[in-house]
């Protein structure tokens, strides 16, 4: 029997191999597709929204917005600076541009700060400190990073427990970093709080697609033009919370040294859809690793780890088939 052919994603927004991403990086600065971003609407503002008006107009809709200055009194968005962090996280081990095979490196808290201070000049890559789950080493700074009353919709309290449901990220890094267009996993919401600093997002509609011409290039003119790409902009200044609803595409600039809180939200609209998700990808994980492994090598290890931890906070005993 013939080995089934691997099938290629049409989409070139959510390929991951590094060509497609340049590609797509690339459109960016240059050609239709920068054209069209200059013109971008911008992602609406709302100062005073309550939860029920965000979810009246907003959430049940679908539509992203930006709660202006809706954290703008949490500790975390009054004190926090890369030097106040230092001070209290300095011995604690992070890795640095972890998205990046080549330029990803271990160091303490302390050195990371110290680093982005050498690392200034025309020549330098800025560094980012991506998706540090700080609560693993660090859960006293959650004291400082209250709960959101506009997130207590997610979902995952429910199906995994509190631990899950409140994992979540900071991102630190230094002006220019860039985080790349990508959809987040499992159709969940993004809820992100900045905290210090500012960062430009672009995003795109779920819809949005970059197909090949019958030549085999991207067609970045019919990306630019498709209103099914829903292109729009917004700049995130500190207390600004930012709601975008699952599956939108996203791409991130910071505009200067920068610190963001991101939260995730499943919408109970898209349980059926994270499920399905999830048991695709632990079948496939069960069933059939070694094609996981063929189809997906650089992703293997890391869902692997994931879903072992994932097991672990939710109390699920491996070596069992039933309690
Ligand atoms: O801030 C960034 O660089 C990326 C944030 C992000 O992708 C998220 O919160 O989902």
């Amino acid at each position: 029997m013939q080995d089934a052919p691997i099938l290629i994603e049409a989409n070139i927004l959510k390929r991951r191999d590094v060509a497609s991403i340049d590609i797509v990086e690339n459109a960016f600065s240059s050609g239709p597709v920068a054209d069209a971003l200059r013109q971008a609407p911008l992602i609406e503002r709302r100062k005073g929204l309550n939860k029920e008006a965000f979810d009246r107009e907003y959430r049940h809709q679908q539509r992203p917005v930006i709660l202006e200055g809706y954290a703008a009194d949490w500790p975390a968005v009054r004190d926090w600076s890369f030097e106040h962090l230092a001070q209290r996280c300095g011995d604690t081990p992070v890795v640095v541009n972890s998205y990046s095979s080549q330029r990803s490196a271990q160091a303490s808290f302390a050195e990371f700060v110290a680093m982005m201070k050498h690392n200034e000049g025309p020549d330098t890559q800025p560094i980012y400190l991506q998706e540090w789950y700080y609560k693993a080493s660090r859960p006293e700074l959650a004291a400082d990073l209250p709960e959101l009353d506009i997130a207590q919709y997610d979902f995952r309290r429910d199906l995994y427990g509190e631990v899950i449901s409140t994992n979540h990220q900071l991102w630190l890094g230094q002006r220019g970093g860039v985080t790349r267009l990508h959809q987040d996993s499992y159709t969940i919401d993004v809820m992100h709080v900045q905290l210090v600093g500012e960062k430009h997002w672009i995003v795109m509609g779920p819809d949005a697609n970059l197909a090949e011409t019958a030549a085999g290039d991207a067609d970045l003119h019919a990306l630019a033009e498709d209103p099914a790409t829903r292109l729009m902009q917004c700049t995130l200044q500190p207390g600004d919370v930012l709601y975008l609803p699952a599956l939108w595409f996203h791409r991130i600039k910071l505009l200067s040294n920068s610190i963001g809180l991101g939260r995730k939200c499943l919408d109970q609209a898209n349980l059926q859809a994270h499920i399905r998700q999830r048991m695709a990808e632990l079948l496939a994980l069960a069933l059939n690793p070694e094609e996981v492994k063929l189809t997906h090598p650089e992703l293997f290890n890391v869902v692997m780890m994931r879903n072992r931890v994932w097991a672990k906070r939710m109390g699920i005993d491996l070596s069992k088939l039933r309690p």
